[in-house]
């Protein structure tokens, strides 16, 4: 079975804590705090590849769980890095959170990898807390937790032609005559659950695949028929052929032709901007040719008339797939920059920031701003209480994002005015 649909649990590791320590050597009576900070937790990455063509395996390895971080240890010894863990899935993949659906990613092309839970941080160890007023704190932090996020990966079609239409207007048919492939084909609606692919060879060696897809009803955007799954699929395909069946169906041709192309509208992504050629399938039947007619003067656009049946201009409408997919490019699924959009935060009036950061060399980064040092200043920094009760404010205001934006790496020096620590993520 096609399965294109998953929904998975990914844990990424907690940070190991950090260590309280101190150095004891024959000749130094009384050593200096010595505490490793942990090691970070194992990540965990969604990644495209080409060796994965379905997301079966999901139903049955339905979990990762990435490793902890070690502890730190004496001598100020970092704790073990847990190994990231890599999940391969089908190029093609869409990764949204279960929860709100919040969309994480599109892994459209091979080796494009998405993490989608972050490691935890390793703790930082005593001798990261060392101070001009507390010298041997008994201070260590614990790691940070690791995320636990339940995602739903789906898997769009990838085919440049995708055929759309009424149910039983004839796209299987269609498909089975132009490739090898063997889709279902019967008179009754809704033959086509999931959609077959067809790899479409042209005379002149090229090639491209095309899609037979589930039929569309009038409310498919809202759910009706097969309608959503349908429309899922479709947002991957380059160029629509758009099938009107002209034998006696008891509907007005033109009535079915509007319906289909106000469904796609509604779905939105800007389905109803794919180029279309249009096909009046069926012409073999009997009433077929005065029907066309009429159509042709209703829509002020090519028609291409086939019989599946009988092979009749079938060569014509893969031509006509082959040219608008020579200047048709490869629409994206998400509007990356839309998405951002969407999310951005906007402030009140400008308010004079809580903190600043400067750099100062290449591992020096120096925390400033009037609010943050008057906080700093105002905390006492001789009891272990009072650095944690620091160190809760930097994490609270988010300082250490900000560093890692503007570039700042494990082990680089952050000063707050006379205090000091070591950056880590
Ligand atoms: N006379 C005639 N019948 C056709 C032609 N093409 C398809 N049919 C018939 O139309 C019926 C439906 O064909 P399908 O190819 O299953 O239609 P579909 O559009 O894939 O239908 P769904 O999968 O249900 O949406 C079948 O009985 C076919 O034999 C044609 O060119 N001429
Ligand atoms: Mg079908």
């Amino acid at each position: 079975m096609f399965i294109d649909r998953a929904i998975i649990e990914v844990r990424s590791g907690k940070g190991g804590d950090g260590a309280i320590a101190f150095l004891r050597e024959k000749n130094v009576p009384r050593g200096g705090p010595a505490g490793g900070n942990g090691g970070r937790g194992a990540s965990i990455y969604l990644r495209a590849s080409k060796k994965v063509n379905t997301l079966i395996n999901f139903r049955f390895s339905k979990t990762f769980i990435g490793d902890d971080g070690g502890k730190g240890e004496n001598k100020n010894k970092y704790g073990k890095y847990a190994k990231d863990i890599i999940v391969d899935v089908p190029i093609g993949t869409v990764v949204f959170l279960e929860k709100d659906k919040t969309f994480l990613g599109d892994l459209n092309t091979d080796g494009k990898i998405l993490r989608v839970a972050k490691g935890g941080r390793g703790g930082r160890g005593n001798s990261c807390f060392k101070s001009s007023t507390n010298r041997a704190p008994r201070i260590a932090e614990n790691g940070e937790p690791g995320e636990r996020k339940r995602l739903i990966l789906e898997l769009k079609l990838l085919a440049d032609v995708g055929l759309v239409g009424f149910p039983s207007v004839g796209k299987s048919t269609l498909l089975s005559v132009v490739s090898a492939a063997k889709p279902e084909i019967a008179d009754y609606p809704f033959t086509t659950i999931v959609p077959n692919l067809g790899v479409v060879s042209l005379k002149d060696g090229s090639s491209f695949v095309m899609a037979d897809l589930p039929g569309l009803i009038e409310g498919a955007h809202q759910g009706k028929g097969l309608g959503l799954q349908f429309l899922r699929h479709i947002e991957r395909c380059r160029v629509i052929v758009h099938l009107i069946d002209l034998s006696n169906t008891g509907r007005d041709p033109f009535e079915d032709y509007r319906i289909i192309n106000n469904e796609l509208k509604a779905y939105g992504f800007a389905l109803a901007k794919r180029p279309q050629i249009l096909v009046a399938s069926k012409m073999d039947e009997e009433g077929a040719k005065e029907r066309y007619e009429i159509l042709k003067k209703q829509i002020n656009q090519e028609i291409i008339p086939i019989s599946a049946l009988l092979d009749e201009n079938i060569d014509e409408v893969l031509y006509r797939c082959e040219e608008l997919l020579k200047t048709t490019p490869e629409f994206p699924l998400f509007d990356e920059e839309e998405q951002l959009l969407d999310h951005k935060v906007y402030t009140l009036e400008e308010e004079e920031p809580y903190f600043t950061i400067e750099k100062i060399n290449a591992n020096t980064w120096s925390i400033g701003g009037e609010k943050m040092l008057k906080f700093y200043r105002m905390t006492n920094l001789s009891t272990d209480e009072g650095i944690m009760v620091l160190m809760s404010k930097i994490r609270s205001l988010r300082i250490e994002d900000v560093l890692e934006n503007l570039g700042a790496k494990d082990g680089d020096t952050i000063f707050l005015d006379d205090f000091q620590f070591e950056y880590i993520r």
